[in-house]
């Protein structure tokens, strides 16, 4: 049982998390899973297994056989997506997970790796630097979804002594894969704009603040969370995890840095009202104490990189 298992491979942080799980394991170790087939020529060396995440048998199938070690279930549907489509938003993110779970209490997988996120925080949670046990008030499908996983994960370790684990992931920001479907995505595709000489226009408000993170520092966060003793993973339901937080505003000023001549408008649609319900900063401090959490990089920093990826044409096209 030394095999690791991606389920939802072909997306964001799947991507990410397999390039980083196959250059630590190798390449054999890791089989990934997506309804469909990933972008990604190195990610594909590995075994890939064709799955829709909401089919109970497909994935008891898959999970029996493969009798994995660990398992990082990352299929779902993003807040804004989910809101116009809720009640399949609902069915991804609910019934895929609960196959994972049962899948471990039959005992075919060891340690599961889910996904939570700030969407589970809402108009009653403070602002700033949010605490672990802060009220959860989420306000669009895929925050409910993620509050409702939330209690299943704790559930299932309660009663059935599932391993399983979870962050609660700020928007992500990389450059190796495309987001899809959230209300942070503005934060990638800012950077891939500017790097091709190209205005852009935010949906975000110019002061809209949010908590956001480096991809590479969530990949390690996953990693370093997954790797840590059972014994000190104190919450069951999703640790909160913080890097920096900024407004599109400011990754503007921060991109005019090294490109003077980069334009930003601002055009808000309807990801600003979900925006608007969500934190401004977030307290770590449990993920600190328990499993050694530490942030790595910050906006600057963060900008050089991606402006240097994107001009490199390392990635993916959208402008
Ligand atoms: C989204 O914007 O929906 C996601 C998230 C914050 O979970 N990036």
């Amino acid at each position: 049982m030394s095999k690791k298992l991606v389920i939802g491979a072909a997306g964001q942080l799947g991507i990410e998390l397999v390039l980083a799980l196959q250059s630590k394991h190798g390449i054999d170790s890791i089989h990934i899973a997506d309804i469909r087939v990933p972008e990604n020529e190195q990610v594909l060396k590995s075994t890939f297994l064709h799955l829709d995440a909401i089919d109970e048998g497909a994935m008891h199938k898959v999970l029996e056989e493969g009798q994995y070690e660990e398992v990082y279930h990352l299929a779902a549907m993003l807040s804004a997506t989910g809101e116009k489509r809720p009640l399949a938003a609902w069915d991804l993110n609910m019934q895929s997970l609960l196959n994972v779970l049962e899948a471990a209490k039959e005992g075919w997988v060891q340690r599961i790796f889910w996904p939570s996120s700030i969407a589970v925080f809402g108009p009653s949670t403070p602002k700033k630097d949010v605490p672990q046990n802060a009220t959860l008030d989420p306000t669009t499908v895929y925050g409910i979804s993620k509050q409702a996983g939330e209690y299943w994960c704790r559930y299932y370790h309660e009663k059935y002594g599932v391993d399983v684990r979870s962050l609660r992931y700020p928007g992500l920001i990389g450059h190796r894969s495309v987001p899809g479907g959230g209300t942070t995505d503005y934060a990638v595709e800012i950077y891939e704009y500017a790097a091709k000489g190209k205005p852009y226009s935010c949906f975000l408000k110019a002061d809209q603040a949010l908590p956001m993170m480096y991809m590479d520092d969530a990949v390690r966060a996953t990693m370093e969370l997954m790797a840590a003793p059972a014994k000190n993973i104190r919450i069951r339901t999703s640790y909160n995890l913080h890097a920096m937080s900024f407004t599109p505003s400011e990754v503007g000023e921060s991109i005019r840095q090294l490109a003077p001549e980069f334009q930003l408008v601002y055009n808000p649609d309807q990801r600003q009202a979900i925006a608007e319900t969500w934190p401004d900063s977030i307290n770590d401090q449990a993920a600190a104490e328990d499993w050694g959490w530490k942030p790595e990089l910050n906006l600057d920093q963060m900008t050089q990189l991606m402006l240097d990826a994107f001009r490199a044409g390392v990635v993916h096209t959208k402008p």
